[in-house]
């Protein structure tokens, strides 16, 4: 099946021609249900795609794509257990992580949900000793201080999900995250930290990653350092992994390990035991209610009508504005401070996911795929990037993102960043025609020649599209459900695109070559058969480094 030879491709493009040249601002003015229309719920989060160059009948033509992509089918057998990884041969099962319903779910004839349960209670109890002092260092001292190893899909859930509930953080521990291999990361984070009163979590899949394993010898030289005794490295590490042997082989106990599975995708893992610096930053219940928020997104996924649907409809309006729009990235502001790494988060899950460009059936797309993904939080985004959404010579979709309630005090400072946010998407929507510029500068005193010379520059096209992803309030089970909401919808673009997305040997590539050219920059091999380029800023970095 050639995607964009689909007779449902085709009526997309003509829904373009149809609509090409008809600005929101008239959209809108010609119907007063357009926001009724062109938005939904589930529970407290409201989708407001109304400001997206949209009518009914591109929605249908774009449900149609869906239809005929058999998008259905895939969700069914993602939430069945099929080796829907086809380049790895695996199930992909974050779901199975916060099933909260408990039904079985199947891969290769044994039900998941008991390791699943096992894990979450193994995981509860971990944190509880922790909380209550039950958890001992070496020396005898509690745990005042978390340090969770890992990189890429072990780093950033947990990190964006930290930030974002700051707010519902547990007293007496702090959680810190080290992720890069550059000595300033650990290094910086270390600084002040008491060893005996330091946990350390390892947490990655393979267990065989250069930047993390690198960081965890680090980290337990500078425990022993002061620690002395091997032995305390089994009160003071503990390791969230799929591979029990190179865990072992690192010297990290196995009851000190918690597990899961190949069926969990790095990006998609913050469900599982890599969520444990979740759970101590924020307690064991609070990362519950972020699997219950997730799993009650993942039956409106499953079970909502297409048109209802909201990832669903977040992954069709990607899809519109990538393949018949032109748009080559997409914008997420977050107007939260507190969800300053979400832009970062998402950054990974889509374009890992996405970013690909051989068809499941090992073709070259003949479409284009995956945008980039990049953003910043509003208010900030406004005094900077801003100016380029408002009057670029690009289309960049944007997602707004906000809380009509504040998790902090200063309501009135609430209040402003709300006004500020629905103010962007509206302008954007709107634009400034040229008569409202001139009435405006007129208004202001200008004369007329001026105004004429300024015109170009004081008029904005608007026209930008934009969701906005209203919540009630950032808490743990809404968070859950956000981010559950975006790997759904990531998952229909994968699908509509035919790529896979659950593998990344784009990532693979970048772990082989560093280990090819670390011998090189220690001089322990020649340059050889390095290219010029690298040949010359090896010399380079030799010579600098004596
Ligand atoms: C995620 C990717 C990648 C991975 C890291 C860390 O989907 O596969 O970001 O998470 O490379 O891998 P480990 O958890 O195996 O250390």
């Amino acid at each position: 099946m050639v995607l964009n030879q689909l007779p449902e491709w085709h009526a997309l493009e003509q829904r373009r021609d149809a609509l090409d040249g008809q600005h929101l601002r008239e959209l809108f003015a010609a119907d007063p249900d357009r926001f009724a229309q062109f938005s939904l719920r589930h529970e407290n989060i409201l989708l407001d795609y109304s400001k997206n160059r949209v009518d009914a009948a591109t929605m249908e033509a774009l449900r149609a794509l869906a239809g005929a992509c058999d998008l259905e089918g895939w969700i069914a057998r993602m939430f069945a257990g099929e080796a829907i990884n086809l380049t790895e041969g695996r199930a992909v099962l974050h779901v199975a992580l916060r099933n909260r319903a408990n039904t079985s779910i199947l891969v290769d004839g044994e039900d998941v949900m008991p390791g699943v349960n096992s894990v979450l209670a193994r995981m509860r109890d971990f944190v509880a000793r922790v909380h209550d002092g039950n958890w001992t260092g070496f020396t005898g001292a509690s745990i005042r201080d978390v340090v969770n190893i890992g990189i890429g899909g072990s780093d950033l859930g947990p990190v964006m999900v930290t930030e974002a509930l700051k707010a519902y953080r547990q007293a007496n521990i702090n959680v810190h995250f080290v992720s890069n291999v550059d000595a300033a990361h650990l290094h910086e984070t270390l600084a002040g930290l008491d060893p005996a009163r330091t946990l350390f979590i390892v947490a990655s899949k393979t267990f065989t990653t250069q930047e993390t394993m690198a960081n965890a010898r680090a980290a337990r030289a500078w425990l022993l350092q002061t620690l002395g005794d091997e032995a305390a490295v089994a009160r003071h590490f503990v390791a969230l992994s799929t591979n029990a042997a190179a865990v072992g082989d690192f010297g990290i106990d196995a009851a000190n390990m918690f597990e899961f599975w190949d069926w969990v995708g790095g990006r998609y893992s913050l469900w599982s035991a890599i969520g444990l610096s979740i759970a101590l930053a924020l307690g064991m219940d609070r990362f519950e209610e972020l699997l219950d928020g997730a799993h009650a997104m993942d039956r409106h996924f499953r079970e909502a009508p297409l048109e209802g649907n909201l990832p669903v409809t977040l992954a069709l309006l990607g899809i519109w504005h990538v393949n018949f729009l032109g748009a080559e990235s997409q914008a997420v502001v977050p107007y939260a401070q507190n969800l300053h790494r979400l832009p970062a988060y998402l950054q990974q899950a889509d374009m890992e996911s996405n970013g690909k460009s051989a068809t499941r059936d090992g073709d070259f797309v003949a479409w284009d795929t995956g945008p980039v993904i990049w953003g910043e939080p509003g208010t900030n985004g406004q005094h900077a990037f801003f100016q380029l959404l408002h009057q670029g010579s690009r289309l960049v979709p944007v997602d707004f993102i906000v809380a009509a309630n504040s998790t902090y005090p200063n309501d009135a400072q609430h209040e402003m960043l709300l006004a500020n946010c629905l103010a962007q998407s509206a302008a954007l929507m709107t634009g400034k025609t040229g008569d409202e510029a001139r009435a405006e500068m007129a208004a202001a005193g200008l004369d007329a020649s001026e105004i004429e010379r300024l015109l170009p520059h004081r008029t904005y096209r608007g026209n930008q599209p934009s969701n906005t992803l209203l919540v009630e309030t950032l808490d743990p089970r809404t968070l859950g459900a956000l981010i559950a909401l975006y790997e759904h919808k990531i998952f229909c673009q994968g699908i509509i695109w035919q790529v896979c997305s659950y593998d990344q040997w784009g990532v693979e590539l970048g772990k082989q070559l560093a280990g090819q050219l670390l011998p090189r920059v220690r001089g322990e091999t020649a340059d050889g058969t390095v290219d010029a380029s690298t040949a010359g800023l090896l010399a380079q970095l030799r010579h600098w480094r004596g």
